[in-house]
């Protein structure tokens, strides 16, 4: 394994001194009867008494937090698990009443956007069966066990609730299916019966297909009051025992690869590049992709006119879902902090993905250049992150997205810039994976007021692994950090604490209890995939004097199907990544003292990777989806190796 040095050369490291957190009074545990489980809120800081005995004071905390960095490790309340998502992972798909969501429907009817499966098995190629977790939850929970986990991210189904979308109080009784709030009771009361804190998700992309036909779904305004419907009766059905509360997943992977990127991600609309072709570069089928024109009569905003049904992919579509969304999540956190959480004390944030965007760097290269290459870096960032990340702390886009963007991006009103604002300041949830790289554009000039739209809004920068260079599925070198099994996913452990550090900054003060990564993980290299890039990877990392970053891999390290006793199981490509990113999350805790509250593993068990299919494998537990009924959960070396990691980085373990 290779040692890790510190990372001080690039971005922003050592700029964040201080804590973005200053928490505020931590609240009594009330009437709570699982202290553990109950995390103490913002609001409650005015709450007489202050404290029950039970929970740490806010100087209890900081005198945690200070010990623990003293011992350079992460205090004992760091929350510590695993992430896993309804979709990807329940199955049961028509069962015990549950509706359709966007994903089981249109993996069914372009059964070719799946990259991987089985000829003719449509269980392989979409979530109908998946891990089968409603059936072999526990199961899952011994995996969780292994890892020594405290907390456990899961999704709810919104349609295995609310199968046609529509949440609705009556007289007192909800419209719910009573099977699905079986189903999560039973999750919810497992975990807590284990000792594991649940951490739920409530919209993982699963959006109830109904509300897709209806209205376009996220492209519609009214998206946001059917999704804050259904997150108040979770708050009401399932709060007593949830204590942690992540509204949407991944707003930008949902809105962009959902609406813009061509056959990606359900609901599969490409309002922008050419559908990815992937024919002759995969076993198995054939991927010829295609584009849904599927939509009910939709409207954009609240004055639009009714647009036509089954409508080809408009402009802007991504960015419309992307506010639409932004909205859902304010509207749901108004609910819980309104109705709920001064009796539930529980947090409520989002969860916002993107890559840290990692200056430029070339041998030679001039300290006037490399200062550009750092705002542009800032600038890329607060495009990819930023415009996600904003809204729900300081209640608007960033002013770079609103002048590049010009007419081409919504407006939220003062009312809408309120509601956002501090929406996600309990917390904020962060899923990190890999990096950018960010520089000017040679040539390019940043766009006039006249000019800006969304076209041109980002054509002066760069902030791409692949250099600009990208050509669809296949990343052109130099890519940042050696290749996992995604064709995005390439690691490169700094990120985590790049990022950490930008946020920290960013958000000084405005954060009450940190920012949790929420999801963090690798796919198993193989050859497709893992091969191309090693050499001109390697030459670029020795070039800026980071040989380090270069991992190229033996042929043992490589994973395959057919080396389940080898590899898929000792799997040390996957042991790498997350102890370089584990030691640069402990590093900006402990040196550049970010308040980083907790870290979810992507993901407890392999599993349906989205349009990847079964044979992408985040897991770190195997299960052969193809050859055993009974989807055995065996686990990988991985799994044990962040237990023990945990007992040894985190206090009082
Ligand atoms: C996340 N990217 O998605 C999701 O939250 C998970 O459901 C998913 O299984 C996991 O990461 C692994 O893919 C991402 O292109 C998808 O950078 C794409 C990207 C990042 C995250």
């Amino acid at each position: 394994m290779k040692t890790l040095t510190v990372f001080t050369t690039l971005l922003a490291v050592s700029a964040a001194k201080k804590c973005i957190v200053k928490p505020k009074a931590n609240a009594n545990a009330g009437e709570s009867s699982e202290p553990d489980n109950v995390l103490s809120t913002d609001e409650d800081s005015n709450d007489e008494p202050s404290n029950n005995g039970n929970e740490p004071t806010d100087n209890d905390r900081a005198e945690l937090v200070e010990k623990a960095r003293a011992e350079g490790k992460l205090p004992s309340d760091f929350k510590w698990g695993a992430a896993t998502a309804a979709y990807q992972v329940e199955g049961a798909w028509k069962e015990d009443g549950r509706g359709e969501s966007v994903w089981d429907h249109f993996t069914h009817l372009y059964p070719h956007n799946v990259e991987t499966g089985r000829p003719g098995n449509e269980d392989s190629i979409s979530g109908n069966v998946a891990c089968d977790s409603y059936h072999k939850f526990d199961e899952d929970i011994k995996m969780m066990k292994i890892m020594k986990a405290n907390h456990y991210r899961f999704s709810i189904s919104w349609s295995r609730l609310f199968p046609d979308g529509q949440a609705k109080k009556e007289e007192g009784k909800w419209n719910v299916n009573e099977k699905g709030v079986e189903y999560y009771n039973s999750v919810i009361n497992k975990l807590i019966e284990n000792d594991i804190t649940p951490l739920a998700t409530l919209y993982h992309w699963d959006l109830p297909y109904a509300l897709h036909e209806k209205y376009g779904g996220w492209l519609d305004y009214h998206s946001q009051y059917d999704f804050a419907n259904y997150a108040e009766f979770c708050f009401e059905a399932f709060g007593d025992r949830v204590k942690n509360w992540i509204t949407i997943n991944e707003p930008w992977v949902n809105c962009v690869s959902g609406y813009r990127l061509g056959p990606g991600k359900a609901p599969y609309r490409c309002t922008g590049e050419a559908p990815r072709k992937l024919a002759n570069e995969t076993e198995g089928l054939d991927l010829q992709g295609g584009c849904s024109y599927e939509i009910g009569p939709s409207q954009y905003s609240p004055e639009s006119e009714v647009l036509e049904a089954n409508r080809p992919p408009q402009r802007l579509e991504d960015v419309w879902c992307s506010h639409n969304i932004l909205l859902a999540h304010a509207q749901a956190v108004k609910v819980y902090r309104e109705k709920f959480q001064k009796e539930q004390k529980g947090l409520i944030g989002i969860t916002i993905d993107g890559e840290a965007q990692i200056p430029w760097i070339e041998p030679g290269m001039s300290e006037e250049q490399k200062k550009i290459n750092e705002e542009y870096a800032n600038l890329a960032a607060e495009f990819r992150i930023g415009w996600y990340s904003d809204p729900p702390v300081t209640g608007d886009y960033p002013q770079s997205v609103k002048e590049r963007m010009g007419k081409d991006l919504p407006e939220f009103t003062e009312e809408q810039k309120a509601m956002l604002k501090g929406s996600s300041s309990d917390f904020l949830g962060w899923n990190t994976y890999t990096a950018h790289w960010a520089a000017p554009v040679e040539g390019q000039t940043p766009p006039t007021p006249e000019e800006a739209n969304f076209e041109n809004s980002k054509r002066d920068m760069w902030d791409d692994n692949c250099r600009g260079r990208g050509d669809g599925w296949t990343c052109i070198p130099p890519t940042l950090g050696s290749q996992a099994g995604s064709s995005w996913n390439t690691k490169y452990p700094p990120t985590i604490r790049v990022g950490l550090n930008w946020f920290s900054k960013r958000y000084e003060g405005l954060i009450n209890n940190g920012i949790v990564i929420t999801e963090n993980g690798c796919a198993q290299p193989n050859y497709k995939v893992s091969r191309a890039n090693d050499e001109v990877t390697k030459a670029y990392f020795e070039s800026i004097n980071q040989p380090e970053y270069a991992d190229t891999y033996d042929e043992d390290m490589i994973e395959r199907e057919d080396n389940l006793n080898g590899t898929l199981i000792h799997d040390t490509y996957r042991i790498d990544w997350y102890k370089g990113y584990l030691e640069n999350l402990r590093l900006a805790f402990v040196e550049d003292k970010i308040d980083v509250r907790g870290y979810m593993a992507w993901s407890l068990v392999d599993n349906y990777e989205w349009e990847n299919g079964y044979e992408t494998r985040f897991g770190m537990t195997y299960i052969d989806f193809y050859n055993d009924p009974e989807l055995t959960r065996v686990p990988k070396d991985s799994l044990t190796f962040l237990g023990e990691w945990a007992q040894a980085n985190i206090q009082d373990f």
